[in-house]
């Protein structure tokens, strides 16, 4: 063996020795990050790998070895049946916890997925409630649901913006149908009256038909049940058509992108949305700094929940730290009782896997941008 030879050898056994000196601990994401909200999945996926680099250089030891965490990402294009066959494929990679998926529609046929294999699962951005009343201990959360979504933005709709003739357009979805469902019997709780309900789909484009028929009833408020790729256009068509309704959603259309898929449709004050989470007065700095660091890593802005997946991921590690083991069957008692205090605030889950305390943050929009309304508990 010559000497160019003999020096790659033992270059190669080194860095083999320098693997094996370590342990590879798989977390999988699962997110759409194709179709018409890959902007959203890829601001989750984002908010993952932001996490797994930073847990990386702190040089984490585990069970007494060095880990080295590595990021199993997949897409589910918000697609229940693609959303199972991504956590199949994870469960099949054996990874040790999952963040994700972005939706309700794929997160809950999913978490039966990971229930089974006995693997950790959050969710940083799924607000059906069904996902943690199903008795899985594997299944959390770490944003508030759909119940507090629809009753809070129903509650404000009749006793604030003053409404008085409603209407409501859901998406079918598992998110879409739920968050409207909720809010009707917020509005109806409070005294408003809704005048019409029309359905929709997540692909859909042209809302003409639906709009149209709304519009007799002259609506000042419409509320849509589902995602920013389906508002965007929606409104776009209610300017042409004349309706000048107040529009109100959930966290799904609560995005910096929706501005631009508005266009100039949107009217100053127009929409009011709300983010399923929210930070106090004292955690506005670690947010603010980690919109920064976001920014000039990705050359993107947060889109609605990339901190709350950084979040995920720092508690669940964090949970493996407490019980010294990556095994999903030794962190879940940890996880159930975590107490971490991250960047979107304190993460203490219930007894069911939801966050505790979970804060809401209400917005609007204003030459184009998203603008700060409060955050209400
Ligand atoms: N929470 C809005 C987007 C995700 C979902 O629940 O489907």
């Amino acid at each position: 063996m010559n000497l160019k030879l003999i020096s790659f050898a033992v270059a190669a056994a080194f860095a083999v020795g320098n693997a094996g000196a370590q342990t590879v601990v798989k977390i999988g994401h699962v997110a759409p990050l194709t179709g018409s909200i890959a902007h959203l999945g890829k601001d989750n996926e984002a908010g993952a790998k932001l996490a797994i680099e930073d847990l990386n250089a702190k040089k984490i030891k585990i069970g007494g070895k060095e880990i080295t965490f590595e990021l199993v990402s997949e897409d589910d294009a918000a697609d229940p049946k693609q959303g199972t066959a991504a956590a199949q494929k994870l469960v099949d990679a054996k990874v040790s916890g999952v963040i994700g998926h972005l939706n309700s529609g794929t997160t809950i046929p999913a978490s039966k997925l990971y229930n089974d294999a006995g693997i950790a699962q959050i969710s940083p951005s799924a607000t059906n409630p069904k996902y943690t009343t199903q008795g899985f201990k594997t299944a959390f959360r770490v944003v508030a649901h759909d119940g507090q979504l629809g009753g809070t933005l129903g509650k404000l709709a009749v006793k604030e913006v003053k409404a008085k003739s409603i209407a409501i357009i859901d998406d079918r979805t598992a998110y879409g149908q739920g968050v409207a469902d909720e809010f009707a019997k917020a509005v109806k709780a409070a005294g408003g009256k809704v005048i019409g309900r029309e359905y929709t789909n997540d692909k859909a484009t042209d809302f003409n038909a639906v709009l149209t028929k709304l519009k007799g009833a002259k609506p000042d408020l419409v509320f849509f049940g589902g995602m920013d790729a389906v508002a965007g256009p929606m409104l776009r068509q209610m300017k042409q058509l004349g309706i000048q309704a107040k529009f109100m959603g959930g966290d799904g259309i609560c995005t910096a992108e929706l501005a631009k898929l508005a266009g100039d449709s949107m009217g100053d004050g127009q929409v009011i949305c709300a983010e399923a989470g929210g930070v106090t007065p004292d955690k506005v700095k670690d947010m603010e700094a980690f919109k920064t660091r976001f920014k000039a890593k990705f050359n993107a802005d947060v889109q609605i929940y990339a901190p709350y997946v950084y979040d995920a991921t720092m508690v669940m590690v964090s949970a493996m730290q407490k019980a010294n083991s990556t095994d999903p069957k030794k962190y879940l008692p940890e996880l159930a009782k975590a107490n971490y205090n991250g960047v979107t605030g304190k993460i203490v889950f219930d007894p069911k896997g939801d966050i505790k305390d979970g804060a809401l943050t209400l917005y609007t929009y204003k030459a184009g941008a998203r603008e700060l309304m409060r955050v209400v508990k």
